[in-house]
């Protein structure tokens, strides 16, 4: 049953439950996807509608949803994303009340909570806008930089050092794509299961240079299976990076805090929210 888009309709915590819950169940339906799993390139999805955010014009960020449009699909940054956003459709059809802006990220809460990731606390608000919104390109990040480059890219949205070492712990999910990105191979021996192995991985394993054509990754000496980037190499070479990454491979619990406050203000960047912070939702994992 199709509910009606109605101005009048005033959404509760209830249905956006309903909508959580109805994401939850396609994830867990539609197991045929690489590693068993469309979580990690909804994540990636949530994350790229929201990190094209600038503090200092207030532009971008994930109230909008202008990746629907060409200018932005097309940015290389976003290759492979149509798969998560047409993964959503159906929730879009399903629930025609909620923006696709809300969609997205509520979608990125519901991933990382379904594979098993600390409960990221979401509310509503964020409005679609026309595709005069689309941000320029070259506003995420460029996998091939370095500190330097990372420090550019996330002070801009308005993150401190900590918090661009716990978001990067997202990296233990999924994996790189030659027609995507160019890069190639997951992070983690489990890309569909948060935890912090992104970070003990970065601490314990011997990294070196992978020899193929393609653009300049690491691979782990061990089994040769596993990938860095160069960005995530800059985490364990930066002095002030580093001791955030040796944390949160010692301890999961202070990984998944800050990881789930983190998240949490990704998702929230460049929105003119009417409802307060303590109107955010804790959505039930489905059982
Ligand atoms: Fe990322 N990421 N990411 N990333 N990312 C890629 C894949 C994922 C960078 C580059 C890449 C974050 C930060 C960075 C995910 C979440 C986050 C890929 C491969 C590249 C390249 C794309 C492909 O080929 O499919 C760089 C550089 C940064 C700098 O910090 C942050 C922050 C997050 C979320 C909080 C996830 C999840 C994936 C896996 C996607 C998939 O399809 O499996």
């Amino acid at each position: 049953v199709k509910l009606k888009a109605d101005a009048d309709f005033k959404p509760t915590e209830a249905d956006y439950q309903k909508v959580y819950d109805h994401i939850a169940e396609l994830l867990a339906e539609r197991d045929e996807y690489e590693d068993g799993s469309y979580g990690p390139v909804i994540v990636r999805l949530a994350w790229h509608a929201s990190g094209t955010y600038d503090k200092e014009t207030g532009t971008g960020g994930s109230n909008g949803a202008t990746m629907r449009f060409d200018p932005e699909a097309d940015h290389g940054a976003n290759a492979g994303l149509k798969v998560a956003r047409d993964f959503l459709e159906p929730v879009k059809e399903k629930f025609p009340w909620i923006t696709h802006s809300d969609l997205w990220t509520l979608a990125g809460v519901a991933a990382i909570q379904e594979m098993q990731g600390p409960i990221v606390p979401w509310r509503p608000g964020r409005q679609d806008r026309d595709v005069s919104f689309c941000t320029p390109d070259g506003r995420l990040p460029d996998a091939s930089q370095a500190h330097d480059h990372l420090r550019a890219i996330f002070y801009r949205m308005g993150f401190d050092d900590r918090e661009i070492v716990a978001l990067s712990g997202a990296h233990a999910l999924g994996r790189c794509h030659t027609d995507r990105s160019g890069f190639d191979g997951p992070w983690t021996f489990s890309p569909t299961v948060v935890t912090n192995d992104y970070f003990q991985l970065l601490m314990k394993e011997s990294w070196g240079w992978r020899k193929w054509d393609g653009p300049k990754q690491f691979e782990d000496k061990g089994t040769k299976t596993l990938m860095m980037l160069p960005t995530d190499m800059a985490l364990v070479k930066d002095k002030k990076f580093k001791p955030w990454v040796e944390k949160y491979a010692k301890d999961n619990d202070v990984f998944f805090k800050d990881f789930s406050e983190v998240l949490m203000k990704l998702f929230e960047l460049g929105v003119p929210f009417e409802s307060k912070e303590e109107d955010r939702m804790k959505f039930k994992r489905k059982e």
